[in-house]
């Protein structure tokens, strides 16, 4: 009897091993996207893996009103926005350049810098009305999200927030607007059709939707709490254009 069951058992475990073997060789199972197509026309998504900064406040102002042109604030985490597999923030310590041709270059690094605090030393000042900040990615990139944070030391919000990406440093090659919620185009770059939001820890997150740019320009015109505009970190989450 021992021996009978011993030799079924054999028989039994060499084909079921061949099974598993012939299975892993064909990559049968979950991964089987083809190699040679990039992971966005495949589906392969994967949620954008943000590094987020500590909370400073809670609550919105009680004081003050705000009109139905600002989302109400969100106490729920922001849910997760889906890019491509292996996405890098390109923007980290890149150069960046703004319309306040006072403020030098030394301090608009800090926008890049990966201090993402709201702390005073990690807030960088602009001067009053309507400012941009540019970020060179060095060359073309695919760009898949964008995250903003202006300042978020307190429940204020930003007007005229416009976020840009284009081919050229002076965005006059193939401008595209990917975020504007100057909804009465005081700002002159046409009427925006996004909704103001408070400034938060989680910061502002646009989605770019692979948008193939070297340069991304994002604008402000002062905050409700003051006519300057401020910034803390801006991050572009993408992969070198091929
Ligand atoms: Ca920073
Ligand atoms: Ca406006």
């Amino acid at each position: 009897m021992k021996t009978s069951y011993k030799t079924l058992t054999q028989s039994l475990a060499l084909p079921l091993s061949l099974c598993l073997n012939l299975a892993l060789a064909c990559g049968c199972g979950a991964a089987d996207a083809p190699k040679d197509k990039p992971a966005a026309a495949t589906g392969d998504m994967v949620p954008l893996d943000l590094k987020l900064p500590q909370p400073a406040f809670k609550g919105t102002p009680k004081d003050q009103q705000f009109g139905p042109i600002v989302e109400p604030l969100s106490d729920k985490p922001r849910p997760a926005m889906m890019v491509p597999g292996g996405l890098k923030n390109v923007a980290a310590g890149q150069t960046v350049t703004s319309s306040d041709k006072n403020t030098p270059a030394d301090v608009l690094a800090k926008i890049t810098d990966g201090d993402k605090e709201a702390t005073d030393q990690s807030i960088i000042f602009l001067r009053k009305g309507t400012q941009w900040v540019q970020i060179d990615l060095g060359k073309p990139h695919e760009i898949f999200a964008i995250a903003i944070w202006h300042a978020h030391n307190s429940a204020k919000v930003y007007h005229d927030v416009i976020v840009q990406v284009a081919d050229d440093a002076d965005f006059i090659e193939n401008v595209r607007t990917l975020f504007n919620n100057d909804q009465d185009n005081s700002s002159g770059l046409g009427v925006g059709t996004d909704r103001e939001f408070f400034e938060t820890f989680e910061g502002r997150l646009v989605n770019a939707k692979g948008a193939k740019a070297r340069y991304v320009r994002t604008y402000s015109k002062g905050s409700s709490e003051s006519a300057l505009n401020e910034y803390t970190e801006v991050e572009v989450y993408g992969r070198p254009a091929p």
